[in-house]
């Protein structure tokens, strides 16, 4: 059998570099996470020229628990503009104010961004909104605003309303802003908790927990572990750690010794009940 040649199959060369290249950008991809919400802030057709209005852009909810700490805006001009988080609080359009920035001038027209002089903490599904919006948008597919209907991706309050939770009309538009921050870290071990697999870092993983009953945000709630390996008894398929599966194991939290054991002193004497209880 002839061995490839890499003359004739140049992508034995390039597969591997290729496969070292994909998994650098996954492992971008996966560092990069973190609190977003809002949508890609790129120049975008249309601005709008109304004065102290409010708006809310359902696109892109806030995707994890924790606090904005800056957002991003694509201004048409330089007119300020105040970052409003809102949450959803009954059925249709029913909202509160979670939070608000303070007024920001954006430096020039274009992409601008802004840090919070104080966070803002949110809960994900948590919306971005504006008062005094010079963003610009798209509309898609292309909609104009619709006083008293508020079934568009975009809602907004009457001009000159200021900061308010009472949207009169929405629009199918997606705004140029967003938000970033950082997720609840419950244990502070500097993970936050949608990447920490371990959320009180008490041993036990978050998905094990879940599975056997206790609080996986509790350091002080474990689920039983009998032979300590930080397994839950509930996940763990050798609960005593004797190398015998729980199913075929006679004493499944019992760690038979293949020696009978006096205390800490081997006999030296062969058990008769051998691990698995034969
Ligand atoms: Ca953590
Ligand atoms: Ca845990
Ligand atoms: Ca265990
Ligand atoms: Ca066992």
């Amino acid at each position: 059998m002839k061995t490839p040649s890499l003359r004739k199959h140049p992508w034995l060369l390039i597969a591997p570099l290729l496969l070292l290249f994909i998994t650098l950008i996954g492992l971008e991809i996966v560092q990069a996470q973190g609190l977003v919400g809002g949508n890609d802030v790129i120049d975008r057709p249309v601005v709008d020229t109304y004065d102290n209005f409010s708006m809310i852009d359902t696109h892109n909810p806030i995707n994890m628990d924790g606090q904005v700490t800056a957002f991003e805006v694509f201004v048409g001009t330089t007119e300020p503009v105040t970052l409003v988080i809102y949450r959803q609080t009954g059925p249709g359009p029913d909202f509160s104010i979670v939070g608000t920035s303070e007024q920001k001038t954006p430096t020039s027209v274009g992409f601008n961004q802004f840090q919070l002089t104080t966070p803002i903490q949110v809960q994900a599904g948590d919306l971005v909104g504006l008062v005094n919006s010079s963003v610009k948008f798209t509309m898609d597919p292309p909609h104009n605003p619709d006083f008293g209907d508020l079934s568009g991706t975009m809602l907004f309050s009457s001009n000159g309303a200021g900061l308010t939770t009472n949207f009169i009309g929405s629009s199918n538009r997606t705004y140029s802003v967003r938000v970033i921050g950082e997720g609840t870290d419950n244990d502070g071990d500097g993970i936050s908790d949608d990447v920490d697999t371990d959320d009180d870092n008490d041993g036990q993983l978050d998905e094990d927990e879940l599975a056997c009953g206790s609080d996986p945000l509790d350091a002080a709630s474990l689920s039983p572990d009998n032979d300590g390996d930080n397994s839950p008894d509930c996940v763990d398929p050798d609960d005593d750690n004797d190398g015998v599966a729980d199913d075929v194991d006679a004493f499944p939290f019992s760690d038979m010794s293949a020696t009978v054991m006096v205390g800490d002193c081997d006999s030296g004497v062969a058990s008769q009940v051998l691990a698995n209880g034969a």
